[in-house]
């Protein structure tokens, strides 16, 4: 009997012991995994180059995704300075912006694929498979918007301030990276529109945020124009800075024009 209690006893501890240990063992792997998840999404991780490896996959409508990055809320200076060769003054003067809120961005313009999903028929001027979508109005992206919602979902344009600060990815100078790499413009597209990710992204992942298509935003510019970014395939590389702005009027369908999606969370 006094055997088997010092059995029990030993075994016991044994146990305890070797509990402890896989305990321990879990708490460090736990946190070594957690380090590391840490370590793969650090903002110079991300300024560094093309990993973004946030992109997720959201269905547009039944049988249609959209490639979309998040966004983090955060804080930036808008606008170019006065040294910018190139700027238009009156229109970039600086100023820091919050973004109080994070967003889903589309990776790509929205193209004409996907558009013709959704409405049933493709307005663009330069048609051909992975192109943008061109020649729709600020008007037609709200009847747009209007249908891939109609479920619930959360999709709109974005906003001044979030096109500017996710097409600049906490870069600072006129262009997020090499402008003749990133952009398509009048000295390189050959006048006309591109298939989506044929140039380099950002360092956040977002494609064409410089050239290819301009891109309408929800902001008004004045009274009877709404804001368009990022510049265009016709026209001249310094307007597809991260700075330059346009405009026009919400009823305008341009061959230069198209635009990207954004969803809230
Ligand atoms: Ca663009």
């Amino acid at each position: 009997m006094v055997l088997l209690k010092a059995w029990a006893v030993i075994a016991r501890a044994f146990f305890i012991r070797n509990f402890n240990m896989r305990l321990t063992r879990s708490i460090l792997l736990t946190a070594l995994f957690s380090f590391s998840t840490l370590v793969s999404i650090t903002p110079e991780r991300l300024s560094n180059g093309t990993s973004f490896g946030n992109v997720q996959v959201f269905d547009l409508i039944e049988g249609m995704k959209v490639n979309m990055i998040w966004v983090e809320p955060g804080q930036f200076v808008m606008g170019s300075p006065e040294s910018e060769v190139g700027r238009t003054p009156e229109r970039e003067q600086q100023r820091t912006v919050k973004i109080e809120k994070g967003y889903w961005l589309a990776e790509t313009e929205l193209t004409q694929e996907q558009w013709q999903a959704v409405m049933g028929s493709n307005p663009s001027n330069n048609v051909g498979e992975n192109l943008p979508v061109d020649q729709v109005s600020y008007y037609d992206i709200q009847e747009f918007l209007k249908k891939v919602n109609a479920g619930g979902g959360k999709f709109r344009l974005p906003t001044e301030a979030e096109w500017e600060y996710a097409c600049r990815a906490g870069t600072t100078g006129p262009y997020a990276g090499d402008k003749d790499e990133m952009t398509w413009h009048s000295g390189n597209s050959e006048r006309k529109s591109h298939p989506i990710k044929q140039k380099k992204p950002n360092p956040w992942g977002f494609y064409d945020m410089h050239g290819n298509l301009l891109e309408w935003c929800s902001d008004k510019f004045t009274e009877t124009r709404f804001v368009q970014r990022g510049g265009q395939f016709s026209g001249r590389q310094r307007h597809s800075r991260s700075a330059d702005r346009q405009s026009s009027e919400p009823d305008k369908r341009m061959f230069f024009v198209g635009f990207r999606l954004v969803k809230d969370k």
